[in-house]
């Protein structure tokens, strides 16, 4: 124990000497204290499991529910916020919104389908909303009959989308919402004894609930769990921790992040001593780390909406909706910082994947066609940062890639490599025949010359080849707790 308060107190010194704790989510102040329930580990898993997740690049999100029938606006007003929250906005009767399940029939829901399309897009992972915090559940649960049985459409989603997803080889991981506004014994504090009585009530159901998952579905690779920042969840510390070894030892190698148990302080993501709770960082949502010092060592994914803040399907998206050049360039630099990138769908009240993100699957899937061999099995490189885009290395092979996203008017690309590292070579990974024109500027530093011409408008990869001693993956090492 001494050592690693020793070891805290070295990385917490070298962060602060070096400025790099500047966008870091982990708690500045780190401490040594003994935790019954905070990390169980430090550090990466190493297992192959998260070894696969690791290597994923790139998700699919899928926000499903009966909030997709109001679909962000009700007796023709339009609420701005989040769609899949419609039910607390100001003005939503709560009672409207209860019942809105006796209308859900999505008689275009085509699991194939979207699966296809997910697939087709390059997507290696998706995380499907069982249920979000509306309690609304998409599986027939034996638990409550606030379930897709109980609607017009009866059959069970979550079961179809398993099945379509893992015939595709995508890995399904389940969204999970502690908070469930249709259970009567969830309180989001407790502030009375028959709070408490009602919440042990809803600790068992939601228990009852994931057990019931895993056990219907055990191709599952992982759980997402969301809605854990109540008061009344943060105090659950022992209960959460034994019902995560529970489902651990349900699925072997079950994947877990930081979203889901507090620890006995209170503390989420990270524990009271700066450690990360799970097996990755779960707080990148709608943002992403700069650098790989932002990220402290640990594997993390990002889950990034299409429009601003809508999940769930929102008919009237406004304000900036993005570009597929963004989203493949956050997905690039999720990558180039050792994380993945998860992108949102939220399909309408019947089934539909809306056209706008049919349109940005289609481009994203023609570009990753070409150039996933960048993303897939790649992480971080730790050379210079260059203003051009980024580097990502594949972690079997060390084959190298650039990812170029803002092309110089010189065309020249600068590369500068790791002491003693030649770089000899470099061609387009779209036409690996084209050996680009390398000039070596000074010791370690050169050009790489090429300038697409005009009609090309997506990012474009090169692949480079050195020599010497090899890539320096210092700082990933340096990271590492
Ligand atoms: O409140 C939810 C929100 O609706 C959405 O599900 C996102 C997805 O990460 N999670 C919560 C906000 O963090």
């Amino acid at each position: 124990m001494k050592r690693i308060a020793f070891i805290y107190l070295l990385i917490t010194f070298l962060s602060f000497g070096m400025g790099l704790n500047a966008q870091s989510h982990k708690p500045e102040k780190r401490v040594s204290v003994n935790l019954e329930h905070g990390a169980h580990r430090l550090g990466k898993r190493t297992d192959k499991y998260m070894q696969t997740w690791r290597n994923y690049g790139l998700g699919q999100f899928i926000h499903w529910g009966v909030y997709a029938i109001p679909g962000g606006h009700w007796d023709g007003k339009y609420y701005p916020g989040a769609a899949e929250w419609i039910r607390s906005w100001k003005g939503m009767p709560k009672d409207a919104y209860d019942n809105l399940y006796k209308q859900f029939n999505p008689k275009k829901f085509d699991a194939k389908s979207w699966a296809e399309q997910a697939a087709d897009m390059g997507a290696r992972y998706v995380i499907i909303t069982t249920k979000h915090h509306d309690g609304f559940c998409l599986w027939p649960s034996e638990y409550t009959d606030y379930t897709v049985e109980k609607s017009p459409y009866k059959k069970d989603i979550i079961g179809q989308l398993v099945e379509a997803y893992d015939a595709e080889g995508i890995d399904v991981y389940l969204y999970f919402s502690i908070i469930d506004w249709n259970h009567p014994g969830y309180r989001s504090s407790l502030k009375s004894e028959e709070d408490r009585e009602g919440y042990e009530a809803f600790k068992k159901f939601t228990r009852n609930q994931l057990v019931e998952l895993l056990t219907r579905y055990p191709s599952t690779k992982g759980l997402w769990f969301d809605g854990t920042w109540d008061p009344a969840w943060k105090e659950q510390a022992e209960f959460a921790d034994a019902l995560g070894e529970e489902l651990r030892e349900m699925v072997p190698g079950l994947i877990i992040g930081s979203r889901f148990r507090p620890d006995e302080n209170g503390n989420r993501h990270f524990d009271t001593n700066g450690d990360l709770i799970g097996d990755y960082e779960q707080g990148w949502e709608r943002k992403m780390p700069n650098t790989i010092e932002d990220t402290n060592g640990n594997d993390w994914d990002c889950v990034m909406t299409i429009p601003e803040n809508q999940w769930g399907y929102h008919s009237d998206w406004r304000g900036h909706v993005k570009t597929s050049n963004e989203l493949i360039e956050m997905l690039v630099k999720a990558v180039s910082l050792d994380g993945n990138f998860v992108l949102n769908f939220g399909p309408d009240g019947q089934g539909n994947i809306r056209p706008e993100e049919t349109e940005l699957a289609a481009e994203i899937g023609d570009w990753m066609a070409i150039n996933s061999e960048a993303v897939y099995g790649c992480g971080h490189l730790a050379w210079e940062k260059e203003d051009w885009g980024y580097y990502t290395v594949n972690r079997k092979t060390g084959k190298t890639y650039m990812v170029v996203f803002n092309t110089p008017v010189s065309g020249a690309l600068r590369v500068k490599t790791p002491k003693k590292n030649r770089l000899e070579k470099a061609y387009l990974l779209e036409k690996p025949e084209t050996e680009l024109n390398i000039e070596k500027i000074h010791r370690d530093e050169y050009f790489i010359y090429h300038k697409p011409d005009a009609s090309v408008n997506k990012p474009f990869v090169i692949v480079i080849e050195t020599s010497g001693a090899g890539t320096d993956d210092g700082n990933y090492q340096k990271a590492k707790t």
